[in-house]
Order: C-alpha cells, then structure tokens, then sequence
C-alpha cells in the first residue's frame, strides 16, 4: 500500500477513529430495530472503508476554522448515505458484486432483502443526524437540503441510473469525437461521485460557518477533487491489486464501460489527475495553511492504491 504523506498520516491517525467511535454510536440503535436490520447497517457501515468522504467533512471544517466536533454529525451523515449508495450499487440488479471493503457484500452475507432495507435506514439515518445534531437548526436544514441535493435525482441517483441505463457504454461513443465522450463522462462522474465529495466539503464548511469565498473555494478544490478521485478509481480498475483495494477490479473494462484510461490512455489518464490535483490544491490558497489537511487528502487521493 501507497503511505501516506506524514501529514495526512498525523491527520488520519487523529480522525479516522473519532470517525468509527461516532458511526458506532449513531448506529447503536434503540431496541426498535431488529437486531438483524442492526447488524446489517453496522456490517457495512463499520467495515474498514477509507472514510475520505468523512474526513474532507473534518478538514473543511478545519479549513473555515471550526472543530471536529461541530462537523462529526454531518462527517457521519455523508460516511452514511455513502455506504447505503454503495450497498445497493452492489445489489444483483445493479453491479452484482460479492466483495466490498475486502469483505462479502452487504446482500451476499444477509440477503438481498435485508440489504435493501439496511441501505434504506442508512440513508434516512444519515438525514435525521444531521437534522438532530447540527446546530444551529438554520444551518441543520442548510445541510440537509445540500446533502439531499447531492444524494438526489440530479447528482448521486441521476448519474447512477445513467449509468444504469448504459450512458456510460464504450460502443455508444464510438461513432462521437473522443471529445464528446470526455464530456459524457466527466458529467457521469460529476453527479455520481463528484457530487458527494462537493457536498462533503460544503457540510465541513457550513458547519464551521465559512463566508461565501471559503464556500467557493472549496467547490472549486471539490470539483477537481472529485474528477481525479474517479480517474484513479477507474485506474485502480484496469491496473490495482484486487486483495488491497478489496472488491472485484477490471469489471468497468470488461463491461464496455466508458472509462478514463479507455478514453485516454493510462499516461495521459494519471497526468490528468495529477493536473486536476494542482488545479484543485491552487484553489484553496485563499484559506491558507489552515487547509493543509485538504491538500493532503488530494494528495492521498492520487497515491492511493485501495
Ligand atoms: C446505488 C444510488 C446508488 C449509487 C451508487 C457509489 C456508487 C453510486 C457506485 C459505486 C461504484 C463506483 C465505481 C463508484 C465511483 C467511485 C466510488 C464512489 C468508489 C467507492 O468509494 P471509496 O473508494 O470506497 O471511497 P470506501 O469503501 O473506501 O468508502
């Protein structure tokens, strides 16, 4: 595995577990839940995921000058609705996977019909978090209103039922410009991943109460950020180790998929990522050293090998 720079190694080493302790507790729910609808949420939610979504939570909030604290409810809420999109993406209808987060997937261990319905409470779980625990309630709605956004039918929803629909399909760019396939996919992209690493960024910022400049900073580094985590997933595909990175690898490829490294080569797919890194660490200039986790994260982001 890639280390990671010493900074985001202090930074990880400090949150990642302030992380876990917190999906722990919110998941430790009243006895209202079926124990098995419990086990299933906590399952996936609390298996070894990189918690990046979380963490850029943490460190936009540090970047506008708040405390992990104030922003852990909305961290837990984005590592929530992530977990519910990524249980049913590996449902049977959907990408079919038996291995996530280098275990069984949510619907080979409890079935098809508990993992559903543990996506389902995940997602609403996450709302009802950031409602209840983000202060002040104005800023609670704010965030709830940008996470429904991002996770909605426009962004996360959208650009998975396009791809879904096959939008995404090698052949049907066949006939177009490489161009136009770029665009197709960039845009793919921007909803289905790009949206939620955006909001995650957003609700760190918000919940520290970061002016307009800040927020627009960190779009921009959210934007770049969000199409080079892509890139080097979409590498990871064609070129990882299936044992590290923890679910079946060259599935995108073999599919037909329209992908990065299909479009534009391994080369110029890392030389991509790694300007879109430079673009986005550019951005945050304005906040200073304050965002220096940030830039860490991308950092990692380019480096990763799971
Ligand atoms: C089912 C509504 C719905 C959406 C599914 C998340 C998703 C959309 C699809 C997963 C497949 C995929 C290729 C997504 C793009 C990259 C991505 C989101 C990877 C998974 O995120 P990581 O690498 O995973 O941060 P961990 O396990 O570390 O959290």
């Amino acid at each position: 595995m890639t280390h990671p720079t010493p900074l985001l190694a202090q930074c990880v080493e400090h949150l990642r577990p302030r992380i876990d302790s917190a999906l722990s507790q919110y998941t430790d729910l009243a006895a209202d839940c079926p124990a098995e609808l419990r086990e299933a949420m906590r399952y996936s939610l609390l298996a070894p995921g990189k918690r990046i979504r979380p963490l850029l939570v943490l460190l936009s909030a540090q970047a506008c000058g708040g405390g992990p604290e104030t922003a852990m409810p909305a961290a837990c809420a984005v590592e929530m609705v992530h977990t519910y999109s990524l249980i049913h993406d590996d449902l049977p209808a959907m990408d079919d996977d038996d291995l996530r987060r280098g275990r069984p997937t949510c619907h080979k261990k409890f079935g098809e019909a508990l993992a559903i319905l543990a996506g389902d409470a995940l997602l609403a779980l996450g709302f009802e978090v950031v409602a209840r625990h983000i202060q002040p309630a104005a800023v609670a709605a704010r965030c709830c209103a940008e996470l429904a956004a991002a996770a909605g039918p426009c962004c996360l929803v959208g650009g998975q039922a396009d791809d879904c629909l096959g939008k995404l399909r090698r052949s049907d760019s066949e006939d177009a410009s490489p161009e136009s396939g770029m665009v197709r996919l960039e845009s793919i992209h921007q909803r289905k991943t790009g949206a939620m690493i955006a909001v995650s960024l957003r609700l760190g910022a918000l919940a520290a109460g970061a002016d307009a400049a800040r927020l627009a900073s960190l779009d921009r580094f959210g934007r770049c950020l969000g199409l080079a985590f892509q890139i080097t997933d979409d590498l990871l595909d064609v070129r990882g180790a299936e044992a590290e990175v923890g679910k079946r690898l060259g599935k995108d490829s073999n599919r037909g998929k329209l992908t990065f490294p299909g479009l534009l080569g391994i080369d110029r797919s890392v030389r991509r990522a790694e300007e879109l890194i430079d673009e986005g660490c550019d951005a945050l200039a304005p906040l200073g050293s304050q965002a220096d986790g940030l830039k860490a994260v991308a950092r990692y982001v380019l480096e990763r090998n799971l």
